[in-house]
C-alpha cells in the first residue's frame, strides 16, 4: 500500500505543498480545509495534472478528517497568515484555537502520524500541537529553520554571485525577528563566510534574513510567502519518507539541550523515518548561545500567553 500524507489547510502553503508532494509521487495525499469546496477543487485540479506531469498518486480533498485516517505524516498549515504591519505573534490567539481543534482531529484519526507544524507563530503552535496531541517529542516538529536558512543562503549567494548550492548555513532559534543565523557554521564551498564578506555587510544580510518573511508580506500585501515555505516542508517530508537521516534545522521540543527546557525552538536535528531521531547539540559561541536564549525567551512569552488564555 502507498503511504498516506495529509495536508491540513488548503491555502497558499497547503495547496503548493500538495502540488510538490504529488510531483514526488511517493504517497497518496489528502488535503483538508474548513472551507467547503476549496480542498475538493484543488485536489481535483492537482489530480488532473497527473497525466501530464506523470504522477499517479491519489489526491483527495475533504472537509472531513475521516478521510485523513491512518496518515503516516500530517502537515498543518491551517490558520491565518500575516498581512502587512502584522507580526507572526499577532496571529497567536486566532491560530492557537485553530491548531487546538485541528490537532484533536488529526490525533483522533491518525494516532501514529508524524506531525509537522507550519502555522504561525510557529514555535508556539508546535508547542500547542505537542501538548494537545500527547505525542512523543520525536513525532512533533515545526518547519521554520529550513526556510530561514534558505533565505540566508539565497542572500549570501546573491552577494557573492555564486551558486546557492555552494552555500552552507544554519539558522536556529524561534521563527521570528530573534532568529539566530550561525556565522561560524556558514560557509561557501567550504570557505568560512567571515573570510568572504566584511562584518558590517554580513550584519546587513543577517538582518535581511531575520526580516525575510516581512519583506515578502510587504510585496504581496494580501498574504505571506508560500513557494519557499512549501519547498522547505517538502525537504523535511523527503527526509522522513526516505529515512535520510538528514541534518536540518527544525523546531523541536527541547529538554535541556542548548540550555533550553520544556520549549520548542529551532535547532539542528537528524530527520529520518521516526521523525526527529536526534537533536544535534552543536557548540555555539557565547554570543550565539546568548542570542539563542533570547530567541527562546521570546517563544516562552507566547507560550505563557497561551497557557494563561487556556486557564
Ligand atoms: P492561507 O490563508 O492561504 O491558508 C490558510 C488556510 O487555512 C485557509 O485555506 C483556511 O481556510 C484554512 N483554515 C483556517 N482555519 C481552519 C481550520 N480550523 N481547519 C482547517 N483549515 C482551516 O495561509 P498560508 O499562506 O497558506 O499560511 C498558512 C499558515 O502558515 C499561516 O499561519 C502562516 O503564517 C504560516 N506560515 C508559516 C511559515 C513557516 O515558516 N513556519 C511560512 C509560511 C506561512
Ligand atoms: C514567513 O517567514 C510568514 O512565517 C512566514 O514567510
Amino acid at each position: 500500500m502507498r503511504r498516506k500524507i495529509t495536508v491540513v489547510g488548503a491555502g497558499n502553503v497547503g495547496g503548493t505543498l500538495t502540488q510538490r508532494l504529488a510531483e514526488r509521487n511517493y504517497a497518496d495525499l489528502v488535503l483538508i480545509d474548513i472551507v467547503e469546496g476549496l480542498p475538493q477543487g484543488k485536489a481535483l485540479d492537482l489530480l488532473q495534472a497527473g497525466p501530464v506531469v506523470g504522477y499517479d498518486c491519489n489526491i483527495t480533498g475533504s472537509n472531513n478528517y475521516e478521510d485523513s485516517a491512518n496518515s503516516d505524516i500530517v502537515i498543518v498549515t491551517s490558520g491565518v497568515a500575516r498581512k502587512p504591519g502584522m507580526s507572526r505573534d499577532d496571529l497567536l490567539y486566532t491560530n492557537m484555537e485553530i491548531i487546538k481543534t485541528v490537532t484533536q482531529n488529526v490525533v483522533k484519526h491518525s494516532p501514529k502520524c508524524i506531525l509537522i507544524m507550519v502555522s504561525n507563530p510557529l514555535d508556539a503552535m508546535a508547542q500547542m500541537a505537542h501538548h494537545v496531541s500527547g505525542f512523543p517529542k520525536n513525532r512533533v516538529l515545526g518547519m521554520a529553520g529550513v526556510l530561514d536558512t534558505a533565505r540566508f543562503r539565497t542572500f549570501l549567494a546573491q552577494e557573492l554571485k555564486v551558486s546557492v548550492t555552494d552555500t552552507q548555513a544554519f539558522v536556529l532559534g524561534g521563527h521570528g525577528d530573534t532568529m539566530v543565523p550561525l556565522l561560524d557554521y556558514t560557509s561557501v564551498a567550504g570557505v568560512p563566510i567571515k573570510q568572504l564578506i566584511p562584518k558590517e555587510r554580513l550584519a546587513e544580510i543577517v538582518e535581511r534574513t531575520q526580516n525575510g518573511g516581512a519583506e515578502i508580506v510587504k510585496h504581496l500585501k494580501t498574504g505571506s510567502a508560500f513557494y519557499a515555505p512549501s519547498a522547505s516542508v517538502a525537504q523535511m517530508v523527503d527526509a522522513i519518507v526516505y529515512d535520510q537521516k538528514k541534518i536540518l534545522p527544525c523546531a523541536a521540543y527541547l529538554e535541556g539541550e542548548f540550555g533550553i527546557r520544556g520549549l520548542f525552538a529551532g535547532v539542528p536535528v537528524k530527520l529520518g523515518k521516526n521523525g526527529i531521531e536526534q537533536i544535534m547539540e552543536i557548540k555555539l559561541s557565547p554570543d550565539e548561545q546568548k542570542a539563542l536564549q533570547k530567541s527562546a525567551d521570546a517563544v516562552k512569552e507566547l507560550v505563557d500567553l497561551m497557557s494563561a488564555k487556556m486557564k
